[in-house]
């Protein structure tokens, strides 16, 4: 019998607010994640598991994209990278005594925190309709459930194949294969609420969804913008890059609505200077915009780039390589000379004089990189706003050089390598005509759903079956109550999974757990490989014992499936038996299928991996439509918000990853013991009458209704003016599902347009 998991969720009652802090990592840091190691993993594991990471003959780390470099250290992990591999290498399990004692009924009540420290899921469990327990289930049995489902579907359209951006190249190249021959392009996956606006502007601009510089660009550069983006928590080894850039003379500019610690000093743990001191100061200059500002920001800079370049022709642009390289230039040109400036100090938040000094900076440099995240793809000009910074690149030529370029720094540590394996609702051509020569069927050519196109197929019973590859589905979508009914409507979902989450809890009708190994366990002597960022290829290999013996991995799910699904018709002429035998029979066909991977199995086993061809960057080549790199021109719209209301973005705090939530601290913003606090800029509760410590009602107005997230702790914080902030995923209830990005559809995290009302507790 297993123990007798805690009754009770761990509250807010323990909830300590302190000033935020000025600097991120150093040796609180590190120190930190080795006690929250020790709790999950035992002292031996942590050493042993930790000493692998990112090293070139271990696993990648499952925490971030960000490369790993050349100079590997011999601690290669950051703080939250360490928490990552704790989360997985946990020796807590979820067995089938668990969910005898646990119904789903009972777990959809617990928090996200909660349900994540249970531990590793152990085995197989099948949740049959009508009833509220999961129950063992072998392998052979779920296989068949889904495959009487799947079967049993009127159009293949009908099936839903969620991916979440840990999946292996491996996997996901056999998962999306097997998806198009069953016959659909329903593969909505994690990037679609994540990068998908960066995708999409920069393959309409720049002719390919990637970023366009390498570690050694970033290195070289003169002028670093890290835009919308919160490295200190988010990307922590980003900040020895940027530590590197500035000794190599750069200079950064820090936008974001909040002070973080990451972007304002740096105490590098891996350097002695960072064990004493107040470490590196890394941003020269902090702009301090308003969400949803930097359309105008940049927009603005341009124009003021146009204006130096009419005060000394010939000084400014780089008329070479706009005549040469460049599509749209006077449209573009004409648009931003018409900036109202008035509107873009509304947007901003921003005093002229600040964008001005931000534009002498550009003019100072001979080479400039924007970085960003979160904050500029998760608002619903993101596509148009990316576009402007293209503009404002390609204005100077600072695309495809060295020390320039655009960076958007990808999220999960696949999720960028999931793509380039035909992860994606929306395929090119060629890459489903190059499925037909390799395979011998013919794919699907009908468009799939996305993420919130799932949600909405789901809630008009268009979809009936969903299967997960990875993630928590339920907690990282928005509308979290329309969402969930969605979810509860289907006939069957299936998630594969290493923890349990809350997508096990909030599930169809019948329900399948399908326990897989995580990154940092063995396969056999298999190794599996990921793209990082930057589009480099390496492989990773688990080294620790597996959490249990019953668990396959995301390859072998995949191919027994298939065979099973393929069955009556000769598994489809696709050898899954082999594939799952040996990964080097997938890459095969991946080079077969995907450009760039020729000699992938060779390449990849030389340590270090391979670079991806990127053309802009190797070759200053754009193979969009016009054959160049596209300016653009973007009506700027101003969000305002009706008399009353704040702009609300939820983020991450430093004590989770996505949905899963290793603790309830936030130490770099000063929070202690709990995640419902609201942060808000002192004026603007001044003004409402409110105080530090206030409990509030958070409600998101949208021409649907209203919805509503309730008592959030008021923290007083130094937020940009009319601007609030809150964690997913206990936001995520906030954001109306039709609320998304035009083009991309990525729901407007980053935007959402709250009230704050005085929470008075139920009678
Ligand atoms: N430890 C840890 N690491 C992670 C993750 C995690 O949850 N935990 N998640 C991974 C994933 S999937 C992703 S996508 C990345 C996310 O990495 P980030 O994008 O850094 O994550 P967020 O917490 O969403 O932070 C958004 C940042 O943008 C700022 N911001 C918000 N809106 C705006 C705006 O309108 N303009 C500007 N200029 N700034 C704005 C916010 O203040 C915040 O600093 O991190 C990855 N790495
Ligand atoms: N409001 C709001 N919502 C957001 C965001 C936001 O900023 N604000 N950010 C969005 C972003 S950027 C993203 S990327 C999405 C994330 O969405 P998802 O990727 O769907 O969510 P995660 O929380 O990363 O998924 C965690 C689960 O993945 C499973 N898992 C972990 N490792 C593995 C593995 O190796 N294999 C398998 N099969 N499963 C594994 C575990 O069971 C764990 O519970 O959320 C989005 N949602
Ligand atoms: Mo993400």
């Amino acid at each position: 019998m297993a123990k007798k998991a805690p009754r009770q969720d761990p509250g807010d009652e323990g909830l300590k607010v302190g000033p935020p802090k000025e600097s991120a990592a150093g040796v609180p840091g590190v120190a930190h994640s080795l006690t929250t190691s020790y709790a999950q993993m035992g002292v031996r594991r942590t050493f042993l598991t930790l000493a692998r990471v990112n090293q070139k003959d271990g696993f990648d780390c499952p925490g971030c994209a960000w490369p790993e470099g050349d100079h590997r250290s011999h601690a290669e992990f950051c703080e939250n990278g360490a928490k990552a591999v704790a989360e997985e290498a946990t020796l807590r399990r979820v067995t089938r005594a668990f969910f005898d004692e646990y119904g789903v009924s009972e777990l959809a009540g617990r928090t996200d925190y909660w349900l994540g420290q249970q531990g590793r899921l152990t085995e197989p469990m099948y949740k049959p309709a009508g009833s509220d327990h999961y129950q063992p289930v072998s392998w052979d049995e779920a296989f068949s459930i889904i495959t009487r489902e799947l079967r049993g579907l009127e159009s293949p359209d009908e099936a839903l194949f969620y991916t979440s951006g840990r999946t292996s190249n491996e996997a996901a190249f056999a998962y999306q294969l097997m998806v198009r021959r069953f016959g659909t392009n329903n593969l909505p996956d994690c990037s679609n609420m994540c990068h998908e606006s960066s995708g999409s502007a920069l393959t309409e601009t720049l002719g390919i969804g990637k970023g366009t510089v390498s570690l050694d660009d970033l290195y070289k550069a003169d002028l670093i913008f890290v835009v919308g983006q919160n490295p200190g928590t988010n990307h922590p080894r980003m900040l020895s890059a940027l530590e590197k850039a500035k000794r190599n003379g750069a200079r950064i500019v820090a936008v974001n609505p909040l002070p973080e610690a990451g972007l304002i000093r740096f105490r590098n743990p891996q350097r002695a200077s960072g064990v004493v001191g107040r470490g590196t100061k890394l941003a020269d200059r902090f702009l301090q915009i308003r969400l949803n500002g930097d359309m105008a920001l940049f927009q603005a800079m341009s124009r003021l780039l146009l204006e130096a370049e009419d005060a000394a022709p010939g000084t400014v642009v780089d008329r070479e390589f706009v005549e040469t390289h460049t599509h749209g230039f006077r449209e573009f040109e004409k648009n931003v000379r018409e900036l109202d400036w008035a509107e873009a100090e509304e947007a901003t938040g921003l005093p002229r004089e600040a964008i001005e000094g931000a534009a002498q900076d550009v003019l100072a440099a001979d080479s400039v990189v924007v970085c960003w995240a979160m904050g500029l793809t998760q608002h619903k000009n993101s596509v148009a706003t990316i576009r402007e910074v293209v503009n404002f690149l390609l204005l100077r030529g600072n695309v495809g050089r060295p020390g320039a370029g655009v960076c958007p720094v990808r999220g999960h540590s696949n999720v960028q390598g999931d793509r380039t394996m035909g992860i994606y609702e929306k395929p090119p051509a060629a890459f489903l005509d190059a499925l037909r020569g390799e395979f011998g069927f013919e794919p699907p050519r009908r468009h799939g759903h996305d993420a919130v196109e799932s949600i909405r197929a789901l809630r008009d019973g268009q979809a009936k079956v969903f299967i997960a590859m990875g993630g928590n589905f339920v907690a990282a979508t928005p509308d979290t109550a329309v969402t969930e009914a969605a979810m509860r409507g289907a006939r069957l979902t299936v998630q594969v999974s290493t923890k349990l989450n809350r997508s096990h809890a909030v599930c169809g009708e019948q329900a399948l757990i399908l326990p897989t190994l995580g990154r940092t366990e063995r396969d056999g002597d298999r190794f599996v490989t990921v793209e990082d960022s930057m589009g480099l290829v390496h492989a990773s290999r688990g080294r620790m014992e597996p959490a249990s013996p019953d668990l396959l991995s995301e390859v072998a799910i995949v191919c027994r499936l298939a065979r099973r699904l393929f069955e009556q018709d000769g598994q489809a002429g696709i050898p899954w038996e082999r594939f799952e035998a040996d990964y080097d029979e997938i890459r095969d066909r991946i080079e077969r299928v995907v450009p760039g991977f020729d000699d992938f199995n060779a390449r990849v086993r030389v340590p270090g991996g391979f670079a991806l061809p990127n053309a802009p960057r190797d070759e200053r080549r754009f193979p969009t439509a016009t054959g160049k790199a596209n300016f653009t021109a973007n009506q700027l719209e101003v969000l305002r918000v009706t008399p009353g209301r704040l702009l609300l973005q939820t983020v991450r705090s430093h004590d989770q990853y996505n949905t899963t939530v290793y603790g309830l601290d936030d130490r770099y913003r000063g929070v202690h013991g709990g995640r419902r606090v609201v942060f808000v800029n002192p004026d603007d509760l001044a003004e409402r009458g409110m105080a530090d410590g206030d409990l509030v009602d958070l409600i998101s107005e949208w021409p649907d209704g209203e919805r509503r997230a309730e008592a959030f702790r008021v923290i007083a914080y130094p937020t940009a003016r009319g601007c609030c902030a809150a964690y997913f995923p206990e936001t995520n209830v906030l954001v109306p599902l039709d609320s998304t990005a035009d083009t991309s559809n990525t729901p407007t995290s980053k935007s959402v347009v709250v009230r704050l009302r005085r929470h008075t507790p139920a009678a």
